[in-house]
Parts: structure tokens; C-alpha cells; sequence
């Protein structure tokens, strides 16, 4: 024990510490040496900036002279075990250390347990090769899982579908700034990029919402433009793996590759008017909203006032105050057309609700966070459509059809992005990338079926 337990008497001193980062990469790290003694343990690695493995040990309380022997991957096993034995016994756990094993190669016993399990699952079809959506660091240049996180533990890929709304016409002042890409831009078409969870309501759109103060992009690939934040192409551009990947659902054919060739803010759109595939109007326009997050979806919201009590409260106070907002109040006035049809909010959800709960502005955004949850809940679960292709099939069937039908018709494609921030312990934020990768394929009806017998 003594021998290889943490020794905190030999706490390195705040010098010592200093002179190893020093000569690691000739930056201190003083100013944090005092809080990271004070937090030993894997928390305090994650929230103060130790950049290498050995700051981390010491902090830890790992004596500087030991700190090289962890070279040897066999020495962790050897090291680590009776240190968390002594810390359960320390909280008073019972722990019969008798049936202590160690779970890797280094344990004959366990390793053939393991192989055989593996061979096992294999000759039964269960182990598959194969492109998996991945919460990935691009600077790391490799998938990052929750060990390698420094926040966003749990977290995994998020899928939307991605709704291309072509431009008919820019308004002026993003005209202006396209101008002097305007030789790229020619032959190939232009699209924002809504990001959204309810393809089925595509049929209601009247407008389109952007962040004024947001910044947007102009994102190329080959043939087409694509406007949306910079964040978001970050994630796209990893959707497709070279020479492998099914791209026809997909943005950015070449992975990695990003070519922004004209940079904007949300306000610079306001006007423009774009074609929304399957809106019952010819045209809308892109109007300002703002509560479209930046650090959501593709920071392009499409506007859906029948369903979406966000939207139809945007859209009142739009056409209200045009004047302070600098559009005409045409543009927000469309009437919202009835899509879906509820039990307890009837055809128009979203503006039944609204008025319920006296909703007065798209500020109360407390109240609208409970309208869209009990609209959501009761348009998806108990709704029925009342229009399109698929008009009279409960919500929840003709969701997925309707969103395959935009699919197969290049209208939409598939967007992924982690559910919520995470960084990497390098301090990168991660993204959603296509990764090739084993896995086990436990979860499938035909599986279930024959072990749940
Ligand atoms: C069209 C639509 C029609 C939407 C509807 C909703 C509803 P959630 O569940 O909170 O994740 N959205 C997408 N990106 C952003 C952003 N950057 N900032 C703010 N809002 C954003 O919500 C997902 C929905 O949030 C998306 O689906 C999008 O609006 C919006 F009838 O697209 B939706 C009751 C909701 N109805």
C-alpha cells in the first residue's frame, strides 16, 4: 500500500509544478497550482487547464519520481487497485475484494472469457462494421467519448432534418456582400438551412427566421450554397467518409472541407424571400427572431405559426410592430394554414394555446417553453393530418414519410450535432461526425424478440 498509494506529504510544491510545465512547453501554470492542490481527484483535472498527463498525476498526489513508471500500461493495474480498495474501505464499504478481478488482457482468464463471448456474438451476426454517427473532436482529429470529455458527459448525436429553402432573392444588404462572390455563385443554386424536428409541418411554413445579431455563412459545395452558422457547416462537413459513404442525404461530399466564401449577419437577410418546400405559399420571407439560438441546430428556424406557439407569437408581434423592426407587415402577416388537427387544441394548435395562456409577447419564454411542450405532445401523439400527400394518417405515422419524402427529393437532408455542448479535454468543441466503426448490434425488433421469448 504504501508503496503505491497516493503520497500527498509529496505533493509537488507549486515550484516544482511550474518548472515541469515550464519545460514542457514554456508556459506557467502557477496561477492555478494552488487550486489544483486543493481539488485531487479526476474533477479538478477536468476544471483546471493541466495540459499534460504528468500535471495530472502530480495533482493527483503521484510523487514527480513516480510519475514515469505509468509509461508501462502494466503498472496502472498495478497501481491503481489497492488505492480504490483503501478509499471503499475509508467510506466504510463491506467489499468481499475476493472476487476482485482485473477486466483486460492483462488477466488470461478473464481475456479468454471475453474472446469467447466476442467469437460467440460474431458467428451470431451481431458484430457489425459499419458508419456510425459520433460525438467527434476535429483537433483531435478521433471520435471523443466521455473519458475524453472535459464537459458534455452522456451527451450523444441529435438528428434533425435539415430543410433547404432556396433563395429567390437576397435582400439588399446581403446582396451587397455577395457581390464580390458573385462568379462562384453563378449556376449554382442557393439555400438557407432550417433546422428542424417536425418535417410534418412543413405544409404550414409562412416565414423564415434568422438571428439578427447571428453570424451566418455561405457555405459552397459543389453545385450548391448552402446559408447557415459556421458551427453548423462544422458539423456537416463530417457527414460523408471518402469513397464510402451513401452521400445522396448528405451536404459537403468531400469531409473536412469547408469553403465559406461570404460571411453575413442574420440582420443582412431580412426580406429575402425563399422558396419552402411544401409550404402552401409560393414564397416567404426571411424574417428576424430573436431567440434563435446560435449554438442550436443551423440557426435558421423555419416558421410554422399553426404549430409552433414560438412561432405564431414571433410572427403577432412582427406584423404589429413592423415599422421598429424595419420590414413591411405583409411579410409577417400570411395567415397560419391549418396542418394538423389535435383533440385539445383543435386545427390551429399554436394560436389556440397562445391565446389560452394569455401569451402576450415571444419574451414570455416560460410560457411558451410549456405551450410547445403540451402542443408538441398532443400534435404528435394524439394530431392527424389534414393535409398533403399524406392527409387523414395519425402525426406520428406520417412523420417519418413525410421526412423521406423530402429526402428522396434533394429538399432536405439529414443534420446531426451533439445534443448539447461538449468539449473535448483538449478544449475543442465537438461535433457529430460519420465514423466507421464495430459495433454491437444488440438493440434490433428481430433480437429482442427472440431473447425477450
Ligand atoms: C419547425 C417547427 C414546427 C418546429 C413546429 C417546432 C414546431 P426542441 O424540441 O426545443 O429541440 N429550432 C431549431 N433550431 C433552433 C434555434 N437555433 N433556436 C431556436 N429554435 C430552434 O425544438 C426543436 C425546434 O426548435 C425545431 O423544430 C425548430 O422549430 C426550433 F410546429 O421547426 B421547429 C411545438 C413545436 N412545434
Amino acid at each position: 500500500m504504501e508503496e503505491f498509494g497516493p503520497n500527498f506529504e509529496k505533493m509537488p510544491s507549486p515550484e516544482e509544478i511550474k518548472a515541469l510545465s515550464e519545460t514542457m512547453d514554456g508556459t506557467s501554470l502557477n496561477d492555478n497550482v494552488n487550486e489544483t492542490k486543493s481539488k485531487k481527484s479526476k474533477v479538478a483535472a477536468k476544471t483546471v487547464p493541466l495540459k499534460y498527463q504528468a500535471q495530472i498525476m502530480m495533482s493527483i498526489g503521484i510523487p514527480r519520481e513516480d510519475v514515469h513508471k505509468f509509461a508501462d500500461a502494466a503498472y496502472w493495474l498495478k497501481y491503481f487497485p489497492p488505492v480504490c480498495q483503501d478509499d471503499c474501505s475509508n467510506f466504510g464499504l463491506a467489499i468481499d475484494w475476493r472476487r476482485s478481478f482485473i477486466t483486460t488482457d492483462a488477466n488470461p482468464f478473464y481475456d479468454s472469457f471475453v474472446r469467447w463471448q466476442m467469437n460467440r456474438l460474431h458467428e451470431m451476426g451481431k458484430i457489425k462494421f459499419g458508419e456510425r454517427y459520433t460525438i467527434y473532436s476535429v483537433k483531435d482529429g478521433q471520435p471523443c467519448m466521455d473519458h475524453d470529455r472535459q464537459s458534455g458527459e452522456g451527451l450523444g448525436p441529435q438528428e434533425y432534418t435539415a430543410i433547404k429553402l432556396e433563395v429567390i432573392e437576397l435582400a439588399e444588404a446581403a446582396k451587397t456582400k455577395a457581390e464580390v462572390v458573385k462568379h462562384t455563385l453563378e449556376g449554382k443554386k442557393v439555400y438557407f438551412v432550417a433546422a428542424t424536428l417536425r418535417p410534418e409541418t412543413m405544409y404550414g411554413q409562412t416565414s423564415c427566421f434568422v438571428g439578427p445579431k447571428i453570424e451566418y455563412g455561405m457555405f459552397v459545395d459543389q453545385d450548391e450554397v448552402y446559408i447557415c452558422t459556421p458551427r453548423a457547416a462544422k458539423n456537416m462537413a463530417y457527414f460523408t467518409i471518402y469513397g464510402l459513404s451513401d452521400i445522396r442525404y448528405q451536404t459537403f461530399h468531400e469531409r473536412g472541407e469547408i469553403r465559406e466564401i461570404a460571411s453575413f449577419v442574420g440582420k443582412d437577410f431580412i426580406g429575402s424571400r425563399v422558396k419552402a418546400p411544401l409550404s402552401q405559399y409560393p414564397e416567404v420571407r426571411i424574417l428576424p427572431m430573436e431567440t434563435v439560438l446560435a449554438s442550436k441546430g443551423t440557426g435558421v428556424v423555419t416558421s410554422v405559426p399553426s404549430d409552433s406557439p414560438d412561432d405564431f407569437a414571433t410572427v403577432t408581434d412582427l406584423a404589429k410592430k413592423a415599422a421598429y423592426y424595419g420590414i413591411e407587415a405583409s411579410w409577417a402577416s400570411l395567415p397560419p394554414i391549418p396542418i394538423i388537427s389535435t383533440p385539445t387544441y383543435g386545427d390551429m394548435a399554436a394560436p389556440t394555446i397562445v391565446k389560452q395562456m394569455k401569451i402576450q409577447s415571444p419574451k414570455d419564454t416560460k410560457l411558451l417553453a410549456e405551450a410547445k411542450e403540451a402542443v408538441y405532445r398532443d400534435g404528435f401523439y394524439n394530431g392527424v393530418m389534414l393535409i398533403g400527400k399524406y392527409k387523414g394518417e395519425k402525426v406520428e405515422e406520417a412523420k417519418p414519410k413525410v421526412r423521406d419524402d423530402l429526402l428522396k427529393s434533394g429538399e432536405a437532408f439529414v443534420y446531426h450535432e451533439p445534443e448539447g455542448l461538449v468539449i473535448s479535454r483538449s478544449a475543442d468543441e465537438c461535433i457529430v461526425a460519420l465514423c466507421d466503426q464495430w459495433y454491437l448490434d444488440y438493440g434490433e425488433a428481430e433480437w429482442k424478440a427472440r431473447t425477450e421469448k
